[in-house]
């Protein structure tokens, strides 16, 4: 039996490391968001695999939740002194891990071989992957025109207005190899941005049909609390997409994909609407703070999948 769970940035990471604590490595997979990378100074950036990869490996930044924790800026320091890029914050310890996938990746291994490399090497037990080995990029259409995602979402600090969002190239057919489709037996959308961090792993035709040919159960769990996004951009974005910012919302836009839906205490109110949208709805409280949040969390999604079956 195999668990997915399909995760992006830093509230995918928290539910992620609840799991990880509940679930033996043969007992579950992280689907990671590829979207987000891109090249910068040369260099292969996977923001939200190394979010996941640092989390899990006890070494991430608490604070922002992304990059290494006892981090050094030396090299951005110099980078702003010589007037090179340096919007984007890469510390020192976190550029380590950028020259060593690049040139992995220059050598014609794949994201995937790289990904795993790297946590067997930080002495990650759990399977981390990429959605895909392909490129797929998201792209953000603004007030201030398409943006690349790290252009729209650091350089410019989601302050342009969305109007839609692409993630191309339409061609990707495959999830990574590393992804076992006939082993799954439940899949847990983490709560990360629907639109930023799931969304682009529905791209994956091989995901999207597993999923609609499924016959195991599918539970997301709302990262909007209240009116609010538990972390990021999620409820101004949906408020420009002209999207009511309810957990409501996100259910509906999960509709065809989940059998069940997490949502908060907060929102108790709004299951019956979510119940209606012909999905199951667990609440629990979702916003976590500590390890404990994160594994009693974890506890109800398994739990939830299992009543599901
Ligand atoms: N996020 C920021 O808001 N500002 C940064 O300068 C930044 C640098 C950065 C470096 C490495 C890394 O792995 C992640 C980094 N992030 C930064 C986070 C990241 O870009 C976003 O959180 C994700 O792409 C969204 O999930």
């Amino acid at each position: 039996m195999t668990i997915l769970a399909l995760t992006g940035g830093v509230g995918g990471a928290k539910l992620s490391l609840g799991l990880s604590r509940v679930l033996e490595p043969d007992e579950i997979t992280f689907v990671v968001n590829v979207g987000d990378d891109f090249e910068h100074l040369g260099l292969s950036i996977s923001p939200d695999i190394d979010t996941l990869t640092y989390t899990f490996a006890g070494i991430v930044n608490e604070s922002t939740g992304w990059g290494r924790a006892n981090e050094s800026w030396d090299c951005l320091t110099e980078l702003r002194r010589l007037d090179a890029e340096s919007w984007f914050q890469l510390g020192d310890l976190d550029l380590a891990l950028h020259l060593f996938r690049t040139g992995l990746l220059s050598k014609g291994k794949s994201l995937t071989e790289v990904t795993s490399v790297v946590c067997s090497r930080l002495g990650i037990v759990h399977k981390i992957v990429p959605a895909t080995d392909a490129k797929l990029r998201t792209r953000v259409l603004t007030d201030q025109g398409l943006l690349e995602f790290q252009d729209y979402f650091v350089r410019l600090k989601c302050e342009p207005k969305v109007s839609a969002l692409e993630y191309h190239q339409r061609t990707i057919t495959s999830l990574s190899p590393a992804v076992d489709v006939e082993k799954v037996t439940g899949v847990i959308i983490c709560p990360s941005n629907p639109f930023l961090s799931i969304d682009p792993i529905l791209e994956v035709d091989e995901m999207r049909s597993l999923l609609a040919e499924r016959d195991f159960p599918v539970v997301a769990v709302s990262p909007i609390v209240g009116n609010r996004a538990i972390k990021g951009p999620t409820a101004k974005m949906m408020h420009e997409l002209n999207m009511p910012t309810t957990c409501t919302r996100v259910a509906e836009h999960y509709r065809d994909l989940v059998d069940g839906f997490v949502l908060d205490e907060e929102d108790t109110s709004r299951a019956p609407d979510v119940e209606k949208l012909g999905i199951r709805v667990r609440i629990a409280p979702s916003i976590m703070k500590t390890l404990e949040d994160k594994i009693a969390l974890a506890k109800v999604c398994l739990d939830f999948i299992d009543k599901l079956r």
